[in-house]
């Protein structure tokens, strides 16, 4: 039986066809600078928007149509949802998938019956994924819906909420690893203040580290060898979240010894939130060695939350795939949508086009970086600006082969030095040229 009954599997038919359910430019197979789309993008849907995202906002309630979810709390309504999610990963040749362990199954009223519908979920999951051949991205816990955790989980202040929490990392890391999982998120959903004048910040962070340490021990044991990420936002829910940006999570990464542990889980809208742009955040974390993978979507330029829209922005597409080539791929990592439709967008069909759209975005971003590079002139002319290093002075200091008396010498014997334009202009019309 069909859930999407009349939608076919969406496949790429070129620029010039109409048909709004294929791909125009998104060519699987199609090589790239050696490799296929498919390997360079690793596309992955996240469970909660597709199957979970009633599209409610703060001033109504949700709109979507879900024809298949009796909305109970039961595993047969869980289990029936899989399937629903089964057959859109496959219309849509999405091979990866991301979700939260309350995305997938109920929150019961005892951790031991979460755990035991958990449990039945996941030999669901893992029957569809190997008749399938679909693979777990990675796994997350919900650590910031339930009430208890009103205060924070890794964070509260109360240490039984902590363990609670701790407690639903284990049994979400368990099932990661049954499901074949290739990473696990830590998103910082209340791991945060509200105000500074109950919390205890320093305790709070120790807290946290002290999470991450125990995941980090407890994924030895038990043999899973996925990547762990942390993702960054700035603010929302809690007015200040620990994990602000890229360079506070790896300011916090390096402070509690974690750096070898974790990298970054990247999202656009949460770049654009903490005042960055998603190039900056990729940039930040490539110089770290911390570059892991992608909450791919994008904000919307006139509202200041977190709208989690699809991405269609050919020029931040281009921007963050000539990051992600000049910074060797993925490896772990991948495009996760983690992107909503519009509340108006309610019918089943809206989230293909949703996802044609995002996939078609990246797909075109993937060429433009790919000819970007292929003409070499903006590498080459940013090599240049650097070539006073190569040499002279600059290589003297970046090798610290000179005291600052010699330096100060060397510039008493200088003119004035003299400036090259930066050509800001000429580069922008430069990448507009490949879009
Ligand atoms: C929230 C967000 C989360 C994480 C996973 O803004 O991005 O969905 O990606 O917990
Ligand atoms: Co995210």
């Amino acid at each position: 039986m069909s859930y999407f009954p009349g939608i076919p599997k969406i496949q790429f038919e070129g620029p010039s066809s109409k048909n709004p359910f294929a791909f125009k430019h998104y060519n699987p197979d199609e090589l790239v600078e050696g490799k296929t789309m498919r390997d360079h993008m690793r596309f992955a849907a996240a469970y909660w928007h597709v199957m979970r995202n009633g599209l409610g906002d703060p001033f109504g309630g949700g709109t979507a149509l879900m024809p298949w979810d009796d909305q109970s709390d039961s595993v047969e309504n869980a289990i029936k949802r899989a399937d629903v999610f089964f057959e859109f990963l496959d219309k849509m040749d999405i091979g990866y998938y991301c979700f939260h362990d309350r995305d997938i199954a109920p929150e019961l009223n005892n951790l031991a019956k979460s755990n035991e519908a958990l449990e039945k979920v996941t030999d669901h999951l893992l029957q569809l994924q190997q008749s399938t051949g679909k693979k777990l991205l990675w796994g997350t816990a919900c650590l910031f819906s339930h009430p208890r955790y009103a205060h924070g989980a890794g964070t509260s202040p109360n240490a039984e909420v902590f363990a609670y929490g701790a407690a639903q990392v284990k049994a979400a890391l368990d099932a990661t690893l049954k499901l074949g999982g290739e990473g696990y998120v830590f998103w910082g959903g209340r791991e945060g203040y509200a105000t500074l004048l109950n919390t205890d910040m320093k305790r709070e962070l120790d807290h946290l580290a002290a999470l991450l340490h125990l995941a980090v021990d407890y994924a030895k044991k038990i043999g899973f060898t996925g990547q762990f990420y942390i993702e960054p936002k700035p603010r929302e829910p809690s007015t200040h979240q620990y994990d602000s940006d890229a360079a506070a999570c790896l300011n916090f990464l390096r402070e509690y010894g974690l750096m070898d542990h974790l990298k970054l889980n990247l999202e656009t809208n949460h770049a654009t939130l903490a005042g960055h742009t998603m190039l900056h955040e990729m940039t930040v974390a490539a110089a770290a060695g911390a570059l892991g993978s992608i909450d791919a979507n994008q904000g919307d330029e006139l509202i200041g939350w977190d709208t989690d829209q699809f991405p269609t922005d050919i020029y931040l597409t281009t921007s963050i795939m000539l990051k992600l080539l000049e910074s060797g791929g993925f490896t772990t990592g991948g495009l996760n949508f983690d992107a909503k439709r519009r509340r108006e967008s309610h019918e089943p069909e809206d989230l293909f086009h949703a996802h044609i759209g995002g996939m078609d975005a990246f797909a075109r971003g993937l060429k433009s970086a790919a000819a970007i590079r292929a003409d070499g002139r903006l590498e080459e002319f940013v090599t240049k600006r650097y070539a006073s290093w190569n040499e002279g002075i600059g290589a003297k200091v970046e090798t610290k082969a000179i005291s600052l008396e010699e330096i100060s010498a060397h510039v008493l014997s200088q003119p004035e030095p003299k400036l090259a334009s930066g050509r800001q202009e000429m580069l922008e019309n430069l990448v507009n040229e490949f879009i």
